[in-house]
């Protein structure tokens, strides 16, 4: 299958870096300013959601109800948090395996394309000092639809000039495995078969693809 691909895919947040932990500590501030707890149990159910999902499944945690002037705030709030985070992100965060995996594929001609949700994501690239080695960039500031609908997959697949089913999807979240399949793409989970059951193979990490 990997033989095949032309043009490689990739999310951000699981699979090149993790910054869920930056993710978790800046919704778990805004949830103790509410009054309430939010655990890791809960964070796991934001991975790979927008911004505005996750808030909107955080306050249903809390059973917390805001008009829409207040939730644009709180969303607001809880990016500057996360930002003053991934402000100090080193390119040392890369997770094991991810810029040696990226190297090797541009090598063999194959294009690259990163996939994310995240709208802060060409920062994050910036501060890992990988971004030079995307030739597309499809992030949240860029789609309308979230995963799993899969206009961010087909996106990036038209940024590289290429059909989706030519390409190959890397995703760390279920709803990130159901794009990548519904946009026609063959997908590598990274994490637990268990969970990602829709991908086509799965590994813990892209240090297992690196030759
Ligand atoms: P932002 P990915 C996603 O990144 C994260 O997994 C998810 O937790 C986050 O809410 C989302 O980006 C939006 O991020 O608030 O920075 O726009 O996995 O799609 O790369
Ligand atoms: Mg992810």
């Amino acid at each position: 299958m990997l033989e095949h691909m032309k043009g490689a895919i990739f999310d951000l947040d699981g699979v090149i870096v993790d910054t869920a932990k930056y993710h978790f500590l800046a919704w778990q501030s805004l949830a103790r300013r509410l009054g309430f707890e939010f655990t890791g149990a809960d964070n796991e159910r934001l991975k790979g959601v927008s911004r505005v999902e996750s808030l909107r499944i955080l306050l249903e945690i809390g059973s917390v109800k805001v008009d829409q002037q207040v939730f644009n705030e709180m969303a607001e709030s809880k990016n500057n948090e996360y930002v003053e985070y991934i402000k100090r992100l080193q390119p040392e965060e890369i997770l094991p395996g991810a810029k040696t995996y990226l190297q090797q594929l541009r090598s063999k001609g194959i294009k690259i394309a990163l996939g994310s949700a995240s709208k802060n994501a060409e920062f994050i690239l910036d501060k890992l000092e990988i971004a030079d080695l995307f030739d597309a960039i499809i992030d949240g500031n860029k789609v309308s639809k979230a995963k799993p609908d899969p206009e961010v997959f087909v996106m990036a697949s038209v940024s590289l000039g290429l059909d989706p089913k030519d390409c190959v999807v890397f995703e760390d979240a279920e709803a990130g495995v159901q794009a990548g399949k519904a946009a026609g793409s063959k997908v590598v989970g990274i994490g637990s078969q268990h969970i990602l059951k829709e991908a086509d193979f799965v590994i813990a990490g892209l240090y297992e693809l690196v030759g």
